[in-house]
């Protein structure tokens, strides 16, 4: 099934320079970037984002680290997008991730977990709209 996901980088990614060995996963999945871009993430959005969270005693540290520095945001497609980049960032917490996968590399805790991939096909097509206008995403 071909499918489209969003990815962010988050601000420790940037941060710590690693973005390229973050894509370079991706890329090697086999997976395609349709959409790219850096921002800097402002409350308002970070709280739509992680909406589903606002009940939860971590919303308030997720949404300042996700609004401290920019971000990279990627809309990234292929066969099983969703599953794929899920699998490719390992588990939420990364000491709980593969060693292998990009939270397990690259993670340094909960809350800073270097990367975000949507997590089911509803939850990849509202991320993609709230981050990405349609022109901003090329069919290649
Ligand atoms: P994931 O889908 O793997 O990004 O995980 P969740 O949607 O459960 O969590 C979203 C973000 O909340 C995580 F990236 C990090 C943060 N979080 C915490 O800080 N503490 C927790 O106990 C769970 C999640």
């Amino acid at each position: 099934m071909r499918e489209r996901t969003l990815v962010i980088l988050k601000p420790t990614a940037i941060e710590n320079r690693i973005v390229g060995k973050i894509i370079e996963p991706i890329e090697d999945k086999g997976l395609k970037i349709v959409g790219a871009k850096m921002l800097w993430i402002d409350r308002d959005l970070a709280e739509k984002h992680y909406a589903e969270h606002r009940a939860k005693p971590f919303f308030e540290k997720l949404i300042e680290h996700i609004t401290s520095k920019p971000v990279m945001l990627l809309a990234v497609e292929g066969e099983n997008a969703i599953a794929a980049m899920r699998q490719l960032a390992g588990a939420t917490d990364p000491l709980e991730a593969e060693a292998g996968s990009i939270r397990g590399r690259f993670g340094i805790g909960i809350t800073e977990n270097v990367i975000h991939a949507s997590d089911s096909r509803d939850s990849a097509r509202r991320e993609i709209e709230l981050f990405f206008k349609p022109e901003e995403l090329y069919t290649y």
